[in-house]
């Protein structure tokens, strides 16, 4: 088990490697890269389709990648903005890694592109312990799915330079707790902006970009205390060991149902937290 661990700790170091020289190519073309994150069907794509749209009428320089387990649908969805986009099928990978997405970006991307946004497969687990290169990390989650989120996810919320709650629209049928879905946020990312938005009616329409735009123009941006208190890479892998050691969809699910035992999703991001991992994992 020892072994197994420490593999999970490799890949994820090999991962934040190529992570950092992605961020200074594209840096040195001028590119910003915004990660958003969700479960599936949490509203990425509806989202990205309206702020690419803004985009391209304010003549910003912006271009898409789109992961999916499968299909090609979301790409079809952005391309009508008329920007640049590109599907990455994962072939049954449930996360993005940086070297995939260099290669992916290799030969497509579209020289002066200001803006990058990539739409991570959709998973609110092991796509949180994969740095792109990003300057940005959005994570989205929609009135529906509960105020609890940020607790049961709290590597993905953690590490967030961002929240975006989605379908405000539905937010009374929906009973949705505002005030609790912000205090859960807080307790796992102190001081990271949540922005309400709806794509039917437009509330936070044009927020994003706004944010995207001022990130790239140099802005500053959020550090999640997770991420000053993580690795000697500076961010933290795998769970969030914040809390109990959640797994909604657990290991067997997310072994079996994903991309195998060759997939890490790291633990332990101190060598305590290493420590418990293994004790709890033998
Ligand atoms: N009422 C309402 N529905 C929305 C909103 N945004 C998205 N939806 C709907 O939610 C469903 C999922 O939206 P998508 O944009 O495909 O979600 P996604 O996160 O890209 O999904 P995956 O790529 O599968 O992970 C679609 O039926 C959308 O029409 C919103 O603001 N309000
Ligand atoms: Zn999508
Ligand atoms: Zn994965
Ligand atoms: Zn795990």
């Amino acid at each position: 088990m020892c072994r197994v661990v420490d593999l999970q700790q490799a890949v994820l170091a090999g991962n934040d490697l190529r992570a950092r020289q992605l961020r200074a190519d594209l840096a040195a073309r001028g590119t910003t890269v915004v990660n958003l994150l969700s479960s599936p069907g949490s509203g990425k794509t509806a989202l990205l389709e309206q702020e690419l749209a803004l985009a391209r009428e304010r003549g910003t320089r912006i271009a898409a990648l789109t992961a999916d387990l499968a299909t090609e649908n979301d790409a079809i969805r952005l391309a009508r903005s008329g920007a640049p986009v590109k599907q990455v099928l994962t072939d049954g990978l449930c996360h993005l890694e940086a070297g995939m997405l260099a290669r992916h970006l290799d030969g497509w991307l579209p020289d002066a592109t200001e803006l990058l946004f990539v739409e991570n497969v959709g998973n609110l687990v092991c796509p949180a312990s994969y740095d792109l290169g990003e300057t940005l990390r959005v994570v989205l989650a929609s009135v529906t799915e509960g105020e609890d989120k940020p607790l049961k996810y709290p590597t993905a919320f953690g590490l967030a330079n961002l929240v975006v709650v989605t379908k405000m629209d539905l937010a009374g049928p929906a009973a949705f707790d505002e005030a609790a879905f912000r205090s859960h946020v807080a307790q796992v990312n102190p001081g990271v902006e949540v922005l309400l938005t709806s794509v039917r009616g437009g509330l936070g329409a044009g927020e994003l970009l706004a944010r995207a735009t001022a990130a790239a123009a140099g802005g500053p941006v959020h550090t999640p205390v997770m991420s000053r208190t993580g690795t000697a890479q500076g961010h933290l892998h795998g769970h969030g060991h914040v809390h109990d050691h959640e797994h909604p969809y657990g290991h067997g699910a997310h072994l079996d149902g994903c991309d195998g035992a060759d997939h890490p999703h790291g633990h332990g991001q101190s060598a305590a937290d290493r420590l418990a991992a293994v004790t709890a994992e033998s």
